[in-house]
């Protein structure tokens, strides 16, 4: 899964994915190349599986941000939308808008300004420009080519691509339009921007934490119809906290009044935009959690974590987390009736700790 960081220049995308990966990677503030992080999904439960079997490998589930190149002012003094811009924007599962909301006088912003909303509407508006373009364009080509054309994948398309291009047309991003599995999948090849779940991550001024809530509410109520999550954070003093242990950075969080990290989230928000949870595999050897879509078979979970479990699968032996630390062992749980086989049917629950009996 990757999640890309979107936005205008100086918005604060490398500082915030700078803090993603906690103050471990070099400093990537004010460079503009391109960057993809694997991001560590910090997770209580695996950390307190661990604590009981003291495994040689603790491995958490990750998920990759990818940091773009944010959009500049021209000659012109127009903020333009680029081709490679699009196409890195493209090659994500999620968006996440990353929106200047400090003041800083010595930091220029594209539009020389500060101004939330704008910004948001700028990237809203090109992106749906962009949809609408791309589906205008498949209608002209289907119309040629569907006489020709023998299968009738383009006989189902047309429908779904007309029923896109009408909404769009209407100013309405695809993602709040209603759409079934079938045409989902028809669609899934194009990338349309506007389809791609979206959260709106607002970097706040340090010293606007005690209103946040207030601003937050005020933006919600005028972007109603983009059909996204917003995520307040302080890009700047979050840089500093991550780079903490632990401890002070519970206490300095409070101290400021921030409830919660931009990493979590960040992380929170992808994992319920994109419908994934995680499952533990745990052993002395190893205790790790994994990824996976919500709604996922044991079998195709056995397969995320390698082919030949889900060829070979038989099994799965399959304990809730929960029960898990209320018995204390496997032993425990099977006396208590909480160890169980499952099917290769069998839809995973966030959380569940599997073993995969396979041949
Ligand atoms: N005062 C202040 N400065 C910030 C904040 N976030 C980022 N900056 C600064 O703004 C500049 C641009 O940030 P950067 O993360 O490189 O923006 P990007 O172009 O979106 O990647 C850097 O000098 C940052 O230190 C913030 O919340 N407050
Ligand atoms: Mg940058």
């Amino acid at each position: 899964m990757q999640i890309g960081l979107v936005g205008l220049q100086y918005s604060g995308k490398s500082t915030l994915f700078e803090t993603l990966a906690r103050g471990s990677s070099h400093s990537q503030a004010g460079k503009e190349e391109a960057s993809i992080e694997v991001v560590k999904v910090p997770d209580d439960r695996l950390d307190k599986l661990s604590a009981i079997f003291n495994p040689k490998k603790h491995v958490n589930a990750t998920i990759e941000v990818y940091d773009i190149p944010g959009l500049k002012m021209s000659d012109d003094n127009k903020v333009k939308i680029t081709s490679t811009f699009l196409n890195a924007v493209k090659n994500n599962d999620a968006l996440f808008y990353v929106v200047r909301g400090f003041q800083e006088d010595s930091v220029m912003h594209p539009m020389n300004s500060i101004n939330v909303l704008r910004d948001i509407e700028f990237l809203e508006t090109e992106f749906l420009f962009t949809d609408l373009a791309f589906l205008e364009t498949r209608i002209e080509k289907i119309k040629k080519e569907i006489l020709k054309s023998k299968d009738d994948r383009l006989k189902r398309e047309m429908p779904v691509i007309e029923k896109c291009y009408a909404h769009a047309e209407q100013e309405l991003p695809l993602r709040s339009l209603k759409l079934d599995e079938n045409e989902l999948k028809l669609l899934s090849g194009y990338q349309l921007l506007t389809l791609k779940p979206l959260a709106i991550a607002i970097n706040f001024d340090e010293n606007s934490i005690a209103n946040v809530d207030a601003e937050v509410e005020a933006i919600k109520a005028k972007i109603g119809k983009s059909h996204a999550v917003i995520i307040p954070f302080f890009a700047k003093i979050e840089l500093e906290l991550s780079k903490m242990s632990e401890e002070d950075q519970a206490v300095f969080m409070q101290d400021y009044g921030i409830k919660e990290s931009a990493l979590s989230k960040i992380l929170r928000t992808s994992y319920e935009m994109l419908g994934l949870q995680s499952f533990f595999t745990v052993g002395e050897d190893e205790c790790r959690a994994w990824t996976i879509r919500k709604n996922y078979t044991a079998q195709q979970a056995a397969g995320v974590i390698h082919t030949d479990f889900f060829n070979r699968f038989i099994r799965a032996e399959v304990v809730s987390y929960n029960d898990f630390m209320k018995h204390g062992s496997f032993a425990k749980c099977k006396d208590h009736g909480a160890w169980r086989l499952e099917g290769k049917e069998y839809i995973v629950l966030d959380g569940d700790i599997l073993n995969i009996r396979h041949n």
